[in-house]
């Protein structure tokens, strides 16, 4: 039996970098489509600002083994809405995840693939149980990077598809200096 190492890294709690991980940078322009608001983005996209960076360490996508990562979602909206990730079914739709905030402001919108969407806030220290089947997107709501940590299963994947087309069916929008959880219009 040949055994793998195990592993042990110090996750920068103010910047979110895993040392040794592989970086994955998600600019404004990887998220055409994405927002509500075309003329808005249309405007940002002249900068093309850096929305999210990921940190993962991952194994080969093998049964029972386990991958994690942090992400750094940056503050900013487009138009009216959050900056948020793209957001994603697990290719292998029955595998869970587990999250857990570290730093800033922010929440998950859950989806069913039927389209009932749950959003759960978050904070530093927060714990989010991802159940097999839910499609799943973290949104900025604060004015900081929201930094978190993710685990999931090694064989997972992910299924970017019908979100990418269709998106969740709330959106997540400031109003009157307000939060506000919405049903999407394009829906
Ligand atoms: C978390 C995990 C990753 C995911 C990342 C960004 O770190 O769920 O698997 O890739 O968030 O989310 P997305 O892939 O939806 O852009
Ligand atoms: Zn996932």
């Amino acid at each position: 039996m040949e055994y793998k190492n195990p592993i042990g890294v110090n996750i920068d709690l103010e910047t979110g970098v895993i040392p040794g991980a592989k970086k994955l940078v998600r600019r404004l322009s990887s998220l055409k489509g994405y927002f509500l608001d075309e003329e808005a983005y249309n405007e940002l996209l002249k900068d093309d600002p850096v929305v999210y960076e990921v940190y993962a360490v991952e194994q080969d996508e093998k049964d029972g083994d386990l991958n994690f990562a942090t992400t750094v979602l940056y503050p900013g909206k487009v138009g009216k809405e959050f900056f948020f990730t793209k957001g994603h079914f697990h290719s292998k739709a029955d595998r869970a995840e587990i999250y857990y905030g570290i730093k800033g402001k922010g929440g998950m919108l859950l989806q069913t693939p039927e389209g009932k969407a749950e959003w759960i806030p978050m904070g530093p220290g927060t714990v989010v149980y991802v159940p097999p089947y839910w499609a799943h997107r973290t949104v900025n709501t604060g004015d900081e990077p929201f930094i978190f940590l993710a685990v999931y299963p090694a064989d997972a994947g992910h299924d970017y598809g019908s979100i990418a087309e269709k998106g969740f069916s709330k959106i997540v929008i400031e109003e009157n200096g307000e939060v506000k959880v919405v049903d999407n219009p394009r829906w």
